[in-house]
């Protein structure tokens, strides 16, 4: 007994403590359990859609909670209740506002309505999206649901610990680390330890020695799916050995318990998470034999795939049975005390059900009873008032109403009241009233922070032009993005970047040439190529208060980081309701240059994507360079591309570097044109430009807009004052044929109604269907050029004047 005491305790714990300490453990294990049952229980009668739970996961996470500290990082899964309940950064009641989809951020706090359960989130920002003190609190990043969705950013979130202790002058931002004392505590399932995110964050985290503490729960399943699919030996610890700390203090501490097994479990954690702490050491818990005592989720039952013999074993091995069985053989309380315990569990459980119900079906009742109401205020004998009735008295017979159902019914009746009848006058204007402020409210609930709402939003932030003087120099444009950046380093001091070539060399096109030299390998570093972890380690710097720059080397490469920018970065805001947010900008190059690999403009792959983060095309290192000063005064995620051959092109520099700012949104006009408007980006800017002086010699005038950002979009309707003066348009790109020139064409087509103005067809000019060929003419034949630009654009004012327009390419 007194072996277990030592072993699980402080030194300075009483016996009476320790006793406590674990009766506390086996309440909220208790409790924890009682959610699941009782969670499942209301998604089967129909309360809540959907649940996925972490019954027989208990134990490991309490023990594991112990070890998480003010200012420490959680990036989990689904399974994670216990942890988020141990830890003091869920409720009960939460739990069950989760499981509702409640929609009020203070009774559901994470996530206010907008993630399904058991996803979790704390709040890192405070409502005007200033940081809170992250050091105070306990952290959770948000959850996602794709498997290993976690990974990449959990890299980020512990690598910051490292930024933060190792980089001295970051030491006096102790509102967002402690010297770097903090670790970053990862879960994931045996399963999706398969996932490609699992292997190249393990290894990037090795590499980069970071306080990452690994939690494998193992239930021998993914769904129905057993190991010996999943895993090499059917053993992730196992196969993970060749990453075990050797004697030069490199790789990881690699720990194995069992997860019923309460003792071993707080052990392993205490030492595990303390060394990982200190030393910076990343640590792997192998928790195994774990349990599913309900299945996987609400959707299916594991009757189907589980043997008899493994269903037995799960009842024998659950883990709070086994946990109870401890306490009693350790005569740490009685038989009745622990069942007094269970009997206050299931209150506590049923008491915090009963009140989020209560907090989550009052609002929306009551807007149906105004709204029943309302129509029964104004009875009249029209014929229709049958029709009426009968929607509001089916919408009352409903037990559990959603707002849908209020809605739904105020558009039906809508469509009933006659508007000749007197009475039922009012009732119609007062009905849409009612309907467009549901509607308003609905979008504030369920639509808004899908991009910052603070004043830091890239809208708020003030355009500079760039300043040149007499002695104002032609350089190349890498020299201007290199000296800007230079600037940008010593102006931001939590400003770093990090990609592959991006420290030692300065980048493969040289726009970093010295900066690793000036400002330190952890402002500047190289990384491995992996993608998805760049910008996972953007991801959870950005989360930490950091300013990262992930660089992506070429446009090409970014689709192995796209899965985490679309899951995981795009919905962060909309995910949490402005609750955390991480504000990386994204840099890579892209557009025409050489081969299928060197010069994608996949744009429409981006934009369609990640609505989240803005897209930067611009035209020339200047334009870019003014970009990144902007995004750096926000507190938004976007994707700068460089136009790759602009780096050796020349241009003047400012004088006014890192301040000079690009605003986002906002086309500029290149070209003044009375015919015809065309609109482009990225390095097509100047294949336009091109087109657009062969067309002058036909005497056909041409308006050039560079768009300069795609998202967001020509926020204040330039391009269709544009049209509204040339009665034509032109989209123009080198995407495939509907890609991003669709996108802009339904812009300008269909949210500024240009289709008014319009006198000729609409009209893209785009790349082939295929990825360009290799060489200057697998270009030029693949990807539009100015003849194309110039045929597309006479044809088009041929129409409109056959007699001034002979036939040049076709009769
Ligand atoms: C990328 C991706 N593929 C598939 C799924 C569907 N899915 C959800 S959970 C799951 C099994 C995960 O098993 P495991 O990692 O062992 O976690 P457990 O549920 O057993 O705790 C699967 C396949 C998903 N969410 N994401
Ligand atoms: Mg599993």
């Amino acid at each position: 007994m007194s072996e277990i005491f030592k072993e699980n305790t402080k030194k300075e714990m009483s016996f009476e403590d320790f006793k406590n300490e674990v009766l506390e453990d086996f309440r909220i294990a208790n409790i924890s359990r009682q959610l699941s049952l009782l969670g499942r229980k209301e998604v089967l009668t129909g309360k809540a859609k959907f649940g996925i739970f972490g019954d027989g996961k208990e134990l490991a996470q309490i023990a594991m909670a112990k070890s998480f500290k003010n200012g420490d990082w959680r990036s989990g899964y689904y399974r994670d209740q216990t942890f988020m309940l141990a830890s003091g950064m869920l409720t009960p009641e939460e739990f069950f506002a989760q499981l509702y989809g409640e929609t009020q951020l203070d009774k559901n706090p994470g996530n206010g309505g907008r993630l399904m359960n058991n996803h979790y989130a704390s709040r890192s920002l405070n409502e005007d999206g200033s940081w809170k003190n992250l050091t105070e609190q306990k952290n959770s990043s948000a959850d996602i649901s794709p498997t290993a969705g976690q990974m990449p950013r959990l890299l980020g979130l512990a690598y910051a610990s490292k930024v933060f202790r190792q980089n001295k002058e970051l030491h006096n931002f102790a509102n967002f680390s402690e010297k770097g004392n903090e670790v970053a505590f990862g879960t994931i399932g045996d399963s999706s330890t398969s996932e490609g995110h699992f292997w190249e964050t393990i290894n990037a985290a090795g590499v980069l020695k970071v306080p990452m503490a690994m939690s494998v729960w193992d239930d021998g399943w993914g769904i129905s799916v057993p190991n010996k699919y999943q895993t090499t030996k059917s053993n992730i610890s196992e196969v993970l050995k060749g990453f075990e700390i050797d004697e030069n203090g490199d790789g990881y501490h690699i720990y194995k318990a069992k997860g019923w097994d309460y003792p071993e479990l707080c052990k392993m954690y205490t030492e595990g998470v303390a060394k990982c702490r200190e030393n910076h050491i990343p640590t792997l818990f192998h928790v195994v034999e774990m349990t599913q005592p309900q299945g996987h989720s609400t959707s299916g039952s594991h009757e189907r795939y589980k043997t008899e013999e493994r269903l037995k074993w799960e009842l024998e091995y659950d883990p709070i049975k086994k946990m109870r069985e401890w306490v009693l053989d350790m005569e740490l309380a009685t038989e009745d005390q622990l069942s007094s315990i269970e009997e206050e569990s299931v209150n506590i459980v049923k008491e915090a059900k009963k009140q989020a119900w209560k907090n989550f079906i009052t609002p929306i009742k009551k807007e149906r009873d105004e709204l029943v109401d309302l129509v029964k205020a104004s009875a009249c004998n029209c014929k229709k008032t049958e029709r009426i009735d009968a929607i509001v008295d089916d919408l009352k017979k409903i037990i559990h109403p959603i707002r849908k159902d209020n809605v739904s019914s105020a558009k039906k009746i809508l469509r009933h009241i006659c508007s000749t009848c007197a009475t039922f006058k009012p009732l119609k204007s007062q009905l849409q009233q009612w309907l467009k402020d549901t509607i308003e409210e609905n979008h504030e609930r369920y639509s808004s922070h899908l991009y910052s709402e603070t004043d830091m939003q890239i809208s708020k932030i003030p355009a500079v032009k760039p300043i040149y003087s007499d002695t104002s120099k032609m350089v190349t444009g890498r020299e201007i993005l290199r000296d800007n950046f230079d600037q940008l380093f010593s102006k931001y001091p939590l400003l770093l970047t990090f990609g592959e070539d991006t420290g030692f060399i300065g980048g493969v096109n040289q726009s970093m040439e010295g900066m690793q030299e000036k400002y330190g390998e952890l402002r500047v570093s190289d990384t491995g190529i992996r993608e998805a972890t760049i910008l996972g380690q953007g991801i959870g710097l950005a989360m930490r208060g950091l300013r990262p720059i992930a660089e992506i080397q070429y446009f090409d490469y970014l689709l192995y980081a796209l899965q985490t920018m679309s899951d995981d970065l795009a919905t962060l805001q909309y995910r949490t309701k402005g609750g955390q947010k991480a504000p990386v900008i994204i840099r890579t190059r892209g557009h025409r240059l050489e081969g299928i690999w060197h010069s994608g403009s996949p744009l429409s792959m981006v934009i369609n994507s990640i609505r989240g983060i803005h897209v930067c095309v611009p035209r020339n290192m200047t334009k870019a360079a003014g970009l990144y000063n902007t995004l750096m005064e926000a507190d938004e995620p976007a994707l700068v591309i460089e136009p790759l051959n602009g780096y050796r092109l020349k241009e003047k520099m400012p004088d006014n570097l890192a301040e000079f700012k690009t605003p986002l949104g906002i086309p500029e006009i290149l070209e003044e044109g009375t015919d015809i408007t065309l609109v482009t980006y990225g390095s097509c800017v100047k294949i336009a430009e091109d087109a657009v002086k062969q067309l002058q010699e036909f005497g056909i005038s041409v308006e050039l807009i560079d768009v300069q950002t795609l998202l967001p979009f020509d926020v204040n309707h330039m391009i269709v004052e544009s049209v509204k003066k040339t009665n034509r348009v032109i989209f123009f790109d080198e995407d495939v044929p509907g890609g991003a020139t669709a996108f802009m064409m339904q812009k300008v087509l269909e949210e500024q109604k240009a289709y008014f103005h319009l006198d000729a067809e609409p009209r893209t000019i785009t790349a082939k269907d295929h990825r360009p060929a290799y060489g200057t003419d697998g270009d030029y034949f693949s990807n539009p050029n100015a003849e194309d630009v110039f045929e597309i654009i006479y044809d088009i004012m041929r129409e409109s004047e056959p007699d001034k327009r002979p036939p040049i390419y076709k009769n």
